[in-house]
């Protein structure tokens, strides 16, 4: 693998081959806006509440904000930080960043000063874009708490609804009318950054370039074949890559599609939009989509437009996968993706058997995978091993992570995903398990490196384990297990994590307390002898 200071690249015989195969188009995000202007002009591309832009307002919104971001010095390499609730704002941002060649960092709404600052001391962004309140947090205090630690920062960049009294530009105010031409970027530069779930107490960045991104959305939406009747609900936060382009928002302006912006993901907001805008896409969580199903059950609101469900992020269990087709009227596709790139999804002609119990199989042909032991040595055909991967799309490594790089990646440039899967005999992968040290709390990822250290900064807490624990709602829950000099309890854990500033999916559902760590017969910590106590000890919350 080929090292430039920060980002990884591949090396120069294999991008050569993507773009020789028309799979890297050679083309930037940003100048695509003008192709699908060209293409679906009169079509509704975005809807917000009452808001409806065609692809040629769509276009026009972008270009205005451009100008603006340029008006206050943004340029091509600068990052920026943004922290936008799925609207409007976010989407023309994005696209009026790709087409300075700014780069954009997507973080969650959920994310807290912890995850921010961190982000920020790392790529020093030079603004940093927030709603002024969503879900009432208050996002302006804490962008004010940031800029004075991070002094890269020289713009708070607030969302639509900012009130006259902040001294910080809002994104509307930005907005010029001047002519802004595309820049010429180059598409192999990176296009934006996601945020990596993390297996690490330092949150990591994943660089995707415009040819792999691009690609991504595309072929996505080819697989799932979205056309100009299609509708797509973005429902899951759009920062993350399946809602952003899996095919997502990304793949459905790639064909003319429709995109109706749904704030919060509960089927409260969600069923009347689907009703309301006939949405025939939308793509959902195994937590979630439980509390769909449910809510189907009593809830009478015409959901029968709706064609394909694509649930992912998570483990599905077979025995909810298959009420999908009844209870919720539509076809279902199962995905297992990754922010770093490989996307895996059962196919709209697969038989239902395949959909409900296989988590499919790699977009493209270029994809290559490799199912390995602890050796990195391929397991016999059927058997139950590590998942090694790199393609077109799947980043060469993090960004500014050279020591990590190294774990995280094999010699030859695969991607260890850390997750265990089997191939079956129609081809299609079933994930197991995952050896990464990593929670997977309703399809957000927890690093237990980082939870685990903050455990230990309690002055009682001698020594902290955090271990995932099979939940009905949840898939998994997170509980503390702890060896401490006095009582701690989880509200006193709780306290401690939000002075610490961190994400509230982040705090354990649970906590133990022994005074000796159970050991397996070699002795190390015998963490299913954990899980066991936790699973027995649980009181559900009332
Ligand atoms: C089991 N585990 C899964 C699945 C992801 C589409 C869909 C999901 C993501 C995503 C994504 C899983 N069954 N069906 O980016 O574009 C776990 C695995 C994986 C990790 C990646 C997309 N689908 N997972 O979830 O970057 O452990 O991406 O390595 O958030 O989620 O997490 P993330």
């Amino acid at each position: 693998m080929k090292t430039t200071i920060d980002t990884p690249v591949r090396p120069k015989a294999e991008q050569d081959l993507y773009i020789e195969e028309n799979i890297w188009q050679q083309q930037s995000l940003g100048s695509l806006v003008a192709d699908w202007r060209s293409q679906f002009s009169d079509n509704v591309a975005l809807i917000e509440d009452e808001t409806e832009l065609t692809y040629a307002q769509f276009e026009q919104r972008v270009i205005t904000r451009s100008a603006g971001f340029r008006n206050i010095g943004l340029k091509a390499g600068d990052h920026v930080m943004m922290q936008l609730p799925n609207s409007l704002d976010f989407i023309i941002s994005c696209f009026a960043l790709f087409q300075l060649g700014v780069i954009p960092i997507l973080a969650m709404p959920a994310q807290r000063e912890s995850d921010i600052a961190a982000l920020c001391e790392l790529s020093n962004p030079v603004a940093y874009i927030v709603p002024s309140s969503y879900l009432g947090h208050d996002y302006i205090a804490m962008a004010q708490r940031i800029v004075s630690a991070c002094s890269s920062i020289e713009h708070i960049l607030v969302a639509s609804d900012t009130p006259t009294s902040t001294p910080y530009t809002s994104l509307s105010q930005l907005d010029s009318t001047e002519y802004m031409q595309v820049s010429n970027i180059d598409p192999t530069s990176t296009a934006l950054m996601l945020l990596s779930g993390g297996t690490t107490g330092t949150p990591k960045l994943i660089p995707r370039s415009h040819n792999d991104y691009y690609f991504n959305a595309k072929a996505s939406a080819e697989l799932c074949q979205f056309n100009e009747q299609t509708t797509y609900l973005a429902v899951l936060p759009i920062a993350h890559n399946f809602p952003l382009a899996c095919p997502g928002i990304i793949g459905t302006l790639c064909q003319g599609g429709t995109v109706v912006l749904c704030p919060t993901p509960g089927p409260d907001e969600a069923f009347p939009l689907i009703e309301q805008h006939k949405v025939t896409h939308t793509a959902l969580v195994p937590a979630l989509t439980k509390l769909w199903l449910e809510a189907k059950q009593w809830d009478d609101t015409d959901i029968s437009s709706l064609q394909l469900l694509q649930v992912g992020g998570a483990k599905f269990t077979a025995e909810q996968a298959i009420q999908v087709p009844d209870v919720l009227g539509c076809q279902l596709q199962q995905v297992f993706g990754m922010a770093e790139g490989l996307l895996c999804f059962t196919r709209l002609d697969d038989p239902l058997n395949e959909v409900v119990h296989t988590q499919g199989r790699p977009l493209c042909d270029f994809d290559k995978v490799r199912i390995v032991d602890e050796q990195d040595n391929p397991v016999a055909q059927g058997d139950v091993g590590e998942l090694q991967t790199k393609g077109p799309y799947t980043i060469a490594g993090y960004y500014k992570a050279q020591a990590h790089n190294q774990t995280a990646f094999t010699t030859d440039g695969f991607y260890r995903t850390g997750d265990l899967v089997r191939v079956n005999q129609a081809g299609n992968l079933i994930v197991e398990g995952r050896i990464k040290e990593q929670i997977n709390r309703a399809g957000e990822k927890i690093a237990v490196a980082e939870i685990e250290q903050r455990l230990l900064s309690h002055p009682y807490i001698d020594e902290a384990i955090l271990v995932p624990v099979p939940d009905a709602y949840l898939g998994e829950r997170s509980c503390a297990c702890i060896i401490s000099s006095q009582p701690v309890s989880l509200s006193e854990v709780y306290q401690l994590l939000q002075e610490q500033q961190v994400a509230r999916f982040k705090y354990p559902d649970q906590i133990i307390s022994l005074s000796f760590w159970p050991l397996t017969a070699i002795g190390k910590i015998n963490k299913k002898a954990l899980i066991k106590r936790a699973e027995d000890e649980y009181v559900e919350p009332n």
